[in-house]
């Protein structure tokens, strides 16, 4: 039986779905949704290091199915393709469903003529606070960069340094070169010391906060390096200096290892950046292991799932911590505004700087002043796509490192 109550309503139809790969700086993957009545969607499909593979899942099964449904019905389309894969969920197929998701929420918003945290019920802060990067090879070099962060109005920074005696260090560019780890056409391998690194972490974190003085939010990303114990460790030492967050300071396929970091550390956590569903962190939330969840909408399944996760981490005091790095196209970032500008339980943003090549292909109306950002109001999520200029810069494979430690043993980059 098919009932259809559609009286006032204007009834769209999707008539073309095409993926749109660029490099301008790095690479993208968009996908652009096309409406019978001329209005169309954008959504990121960027999966760093394995850009093609989600092409292709989009290219052969997705796109196809979606000709001729209706964009309004977001979650039918959602429940379609999850339950419909039969093989549910993982980076690929949640970035591939993401990118539909955050499509038809655009087209949604923009035919109610509204910006889209109107439609997820309003904003419920004035600004959303976002956090970005300081790095330099040693202490005195980053504390420079944190120093110039403040200047730029910042409350909130990441803060890595490099380590004596390994080559490289996660989030440490060259050169003076912005950070971009995905920079091989094929991956690099780097060296890890596990000891060299816990030994000479929490001085940076005592020389900044002896300069900045305690009311700087100050952060860490750990990349997911330690074993659980070693994590414990790092999150006790560095206690006096009352980071923000410890992200990712282990891996989370064993959800329940985590209860052995939390029992011995009060400096609070987040992880979960590399997560693509519910499951993934079910157990961290419901048991609160965790303060903060990094799942974002473009490796999370949308706005539709992420807003389950978001609900879900509420019921714990857990907040929202979305990931940020420039990998995320300007399209996560406008779609991601405007949920924190929603969601009840949010933490923070992360926030590293999209160059302007990539602003000029990807224009868009959020705005940061003073440490916070506003997504804009213009309808939709806000985020176009100059396609003509997007063609100039093709697709180049780019691979992000792995890492080894001393003793060759292959580790987690
Ligand atoms: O593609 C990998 C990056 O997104 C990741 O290394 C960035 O850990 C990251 C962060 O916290 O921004
Ligand atoms: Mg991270």
């Amino acid at each position: 039986m098919v009932l259809l109550f559609t009286a006032g309503v204007t009834l769209l139809k999707i008539v073309e779905a095409k993926v749109i790969v660029c490099s301008p700086g790095r690479n993208f993957v968009t996908l652009k949704i096309i409406t019978d009545q001329g209005i169309y969607g954008l959504g990121d499909a960027t999966l760093n290091g394995r850009e093609k593979a989600v092409v292709s899942y989009l290219e052969d099964y997705l796109c196809p199915a979606l000709i001729g449904r209706d964009p309004q019905r977001i979650e039918d389309i959602w429940q379609f393709f999850y339950r419909g894969a039969y093989w549910r969920g993982g980076p690929v197929g949640m970035t591939a469903l993401a990118a539909i998701d955050v499509a038809l929420w655009d087209i949604k918003a923009k035919q109610a003529e509204l910006p889209l945290y109107q439609l997820l019920g309003g904003r419920s802060r004035d600004g959303i606070m976002a956090y970005t990067h300081a790095t330099g090879q040693d202490i005195d070099s980053t504390l420079d960069e944190l120093a110039r962060a403040v200047e730029q109005g910042y409350k909130a920074v990441r803060v890595q340094c490099g380590i004596p005696g390994i080559a490289s260090t996660y989030g440490v560019p060259k050169n003076g070169k912005s950070y971009e780890p995905a920079d091989a056409d094929l991956p690099h391998e780097c060296s890890w010391s596990t000891e060299k690194y816990l030994n000479y972490i929490p001085q940076l974190f005592e020389a900044a906060r002896k300069q900045f003085g305690d009311e700087l939010h100050l952060l860490h990303d750990v990349h997911h390096r330690l074993t659980p114990i070693e994590a414990a460790r790092l999150g006790k030492e560095v206690e006096p200096f009352h980071l923000f967050w410890l992200e990712d300071c282990a891996t989370a396929e064993n959800q329940q290892s985590w209860k052995l970091i939390r029992e011995h550390t009060t400096t609070p956590l987040a992880v979960g950046e590399v997560f693509n569903s519910i499951h993934c962190c079910r157990e961290l939330i419901q048991n609160q292991l965790i303060d903060y969840i990094r799942s974002t909408i473009t490796h999370a399944g949308g706005i539709t799932h992420m807003r389950r996760i978001a609900d879900l981490a509420a019921l714990y005091h857990v907040r929202t911590g979305f990931h940020g790095a420039t990998d995320l196209s300007p399209i996560t970032m406008g779609a991601a505004l405007h949920f924190d500008y929603w969601v009840p339980n949010f933490g923070i943003q992360e926030h590293m700087p999209h160059s302007e090549q990539m602003e000029q292909v990807f224009s868009h109306h959020y705005h940061f002043e003073g440490g916070y950002f506003t997504p804009g109001e213009a309808p939709g999520h806000g985020v176009d796509i100059d396609e003509k200029l997007a063609a100039k810069f093709p697709y180049k494979r780019a691979c992000l490192p792995v890492n080894r430690l001393e003793d060759g043993t292959l580790w987690n980059w």
